[in-house]
């Protein structure tokens, strides 16, 4: 069974997930057993690997060591086409839905395309969405497009329904790692209530009630990045803020 049947038959189990996003550039194929032991103790459902910007060259051996010590599947999430692996378990195909820069939206796609289908990899088509977090963030200035404002939910629900329309199998609203300002949840309430696709929302969710309020308002898949870079007590506690959200029913 792929990943993406997975994410599809967790939503419709009513399960929410969380995904833990590891930074090429902050992790060595030699510190990747901490965070492995640790995401495995917490229940992290998937790891979520790429950025914007990464600078390092050792996403291959990251991602074979990630492999060799946990069962967590691995889902990229590249901000460009040299940041593709085979060892991983699926990729993120992603197109800026939000932003009107063509290349992010189609023209990268052409030129990697037949390096991404001999990969081997899941492919899962994802409309990726960047809202506004306050400050700019690594995404809004390398995307170079204009997030969505973060109090305009109908322009975000108008573009997730004609990217679910379009074709795409994930909705992925991001306020950019470090976001100041996460997404709102009327904005992902707004959202969710329009698409039959699993959303996956994240950027700046700084503590584990925001991650659960963020799943009560509709998100499928919670990912945390920067907070859980900082303090590492809180890969557990946002995972189970995560699960919990579901066993009560939301
Ligand atoms: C960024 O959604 C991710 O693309 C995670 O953001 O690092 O702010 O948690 P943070």
């Amino acid at each position: 069974q792929g990943i993406y049947q997975y994410i599809r038959d967790k939503k419709k189990a009513r399960q929410k997930s969380f995904a833990m996003l590891v930074d090429p550039d902050k992790v060595t194929p030699q510190s990747v057993g901490k965070l492995t032991r640790q995401a495995t103790a917490a229940k992290v459902d998937y790891l979520l690997v790429g950025g914007s910007l990464v600078i390092s060259n050792h996403l291959d051996s990251c991602i074979t060591a990630i492999k060799d010590q946990c069962d967590i599947p691995v889902v990229l999430f590249p901000g460009s086409p040299s940041q593709i692996s085979r060892h991983a378990d699926a990729l993120l195909y992603l197109s800026l839905i939000s932003g009107r820069n063509p290349e992010l939206l189609i023209g990268q796609h052409v030129i990697s395309a037949p390096f991404v289908k001999q990969s081997g990899l899941e492919i899962i088509s994802t409309g990726y969405m960047v809202i506004d977090g306050g400050a700019p963030t690594t995404v809004s200035y390398i995307s170079n497009a204009s997030p969505i404002p973060s109090d305009k939910n109908e322009i975000a629900l108008c573009t997730a329904l004609a990217g679910e329309m379009l074709g795409m199998k994930l909705i992925y609203m991001d306020a950019g790692s470090g976001a100041q300002k996460a997404i709102s949840e009327e904005m992902i309430s707004a959202v969710a209530e329009q698409i039959t696709v699993p959303l996956i929302v994240g950027g700046g969710i700084k503590d584990p009630e925001k991650a659960y309020l963020n799943c009560k308002a509709g998100a499928d898949i919670i990912v945390v990045g920067n907070a859980i870079e900082k303090d590492q007590s809180l890969i557990s506690e946002m995972a189970a803020a995560v699960h919990a959200s579901a066993r009560i029913g939301l």
